[in-house]
């Protein structure tokens, strides 16, 4: 049945250049909102859940999904994302503005501007530095952790509106932050010119966002959810920037959530070695035709089908098992499997505002990470894998009680 749906010509147009000759290659069916965790009084109310379904632009080559949930469901109340619980991702983000802090020679006179501030993570190594930082985030609860540890926080969406009002206000960018942000944005086209209108002229916007290429390669499709618009190459990038005069200078690759693109985005034009050869790669890969993302739905139905056997023989040999991480990603995971508490007993996960919660759709109890200790299951299935490290070394007790973890992603295994 989902086969015949795929290829099939959507009549939506790209989220980047406007065309409408948007191919379909993926569709996980419905799915409810992942960081939607349901309270208490919520588990006996039916859930809000929308089609979730990636397309390929045949003009620009841009993968996006196909339906748009409105950004005040996905992420103004109750949002429960809160950077600073990963100490992996601190370590990254204090790496990141040391590095521009001697790169740009910033200063006391210097702005530094972060869209999706989040609990001010990045922008308290500024403030540390004695360099002026401004947040920008819609989601109430870390835009007030970030007040509180000093990083000035405006609680509101960024637009191209928004870039107009503070650029009439005299701010101008030497920096501009955009981590994980831009594949969230509907108007991808006003997030991307409000940028430009926000950059000082020699100023840079460093912008990190998960690449499709690791996306596709290690089947990491647990990472397409409703809050990910946007699945980006550098093909597509560059076309998205070009079209606003701004241009992708240069690329980094880095590890985290599964494999992201640190992008160095400027208003001069100087496109360095490392961005040509990615482009010439991506050609060489397809990337810019169907082609390459073709196999990619049969692919992920192995996966799926492959990960639910094996929880369900584990399961019928009489071993319990639970699951770590109450990640966005989890949530896509359990809900496109259909992994339920038959089969799973409970989800654990540092984030404090997450325990005593829900998980999504199969909703799974959030408990604290202490207890994996205490219950001791005989499997944890490791959803938040893209922490993996991070995440044995922490439970390193766990597993030397005889504890296993089982990593989903790119194909099922124990360790
Ligand atoms: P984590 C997030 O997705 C949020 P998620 C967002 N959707 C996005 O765009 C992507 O990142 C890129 C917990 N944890 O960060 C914290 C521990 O309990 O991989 C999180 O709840 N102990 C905006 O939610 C979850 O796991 C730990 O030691 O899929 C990880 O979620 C660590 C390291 C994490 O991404
Ligand atoms: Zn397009």
């Amino acid at each position: 049945m989902l086969h015949e749906k795929l290829n099939s010509v959507t009549e939506h147009a790209c989220r980047s250049c406007g065309g409408t000759r948007l191919e379909t290659f993926l569709d996980l069916g419905a799915t409810p909102l992942v960081d939607r965790l349901l309270a208490d009084g919520d588990i006996d109310k039916p859930e809000l859940i929308f089609p979730l379904r990636v397309a390929f632009c045949r003009d620009c080559s841009l993968a996006q999904i196909t339906e748009t949930v409105s950004p005040n469901i996905l992420f103004a109340d109750d949002y429960p994302y809160y950077s600073s619980f990963s100490p992996a991702l601190l370590e990254h983000s204090r790496e990141n503005a040391i590095d521009l802090i001697a790169r740009r020679n910033l200063g006391p006179e210097s702005l530094v501007i972060e869209l999706a501030s989040n609990d001010g993570y990045l922008l308290k190594n500024y403030v540390e530095a004695g360099i002026k930082a401004l947040g920008i985030d819609p989601a109430d609860g870390p835009a007030a952790v970030a007040e509180r540890i000093g990083v000035q926080t405006r609680c509101t969406f960024f637009t191209r509106d928004l870039a107009e009002t503070l650029r009439a206000e005299g701010a101008v960018a030497d920096v501009i932050h955009a981590n994980n942000v831009l594949a969230h944005v509907a108007d991808t086209n006003g997030f991307v010119a409000g940028i430009a209108r926000l950059l000082k002229e020699d100023g840079v916007a460093v912008i990190e966002v998960p690449y499709v290429v690791p996306l596709i390669e290690h089947c990491e499709f647990d990472t397409i959810y409703h809050e990910h618009l946007c699945y980006f190459s550098v093909t597509a990038l560059d076309r998205l920037f070009r079209r606003h005069s701004l241009y992708l200078n240069e690329i980094k690759p880095l590890s985290i959530h599964g494999g992201s693109l640190r992008l160095y985005v400027e208003l001069r034009e100087r496109v360095g070695a490392a961005v040509k050869d990615r482009l010439a790669h991506e050609t060489a890969l397809g990337i810019d035709t169907i082609d390459y993302f073709r196999n990619f739905s049969a692919r992920v139905d192995v996966l799926k089908r492959e990960l639910l056997a094996l929880l369900r023989r584990l399961k019928s040999e009489g071993s319990s098992i639970a699951a770590y991480g109450a990640a966005a990603k989890g949530a896509t995971l359990i809900n496109t499997i259909g992994i339920g508490r038959d089969l799973i007993d409970f989800v654990v996960d540092r984030n404090v505002h997450k325990q005593g919660k829900y998980m999504p759709g199969q909703r799974l109890p959030i408990r604290s990470t202490e207890s994996l200790v205490e219950a001791q299951p005989d499997y944890v299935l490791l959803l938040a894998w893209n922490f993996a490290d991070e995440i044995l070394d922490q439970q390193a007790d766990y597993h030397a009680r005889g504890g296993k973890f089982i990593i989903p992603v790119p194909v099922p295994r124990i360790l």
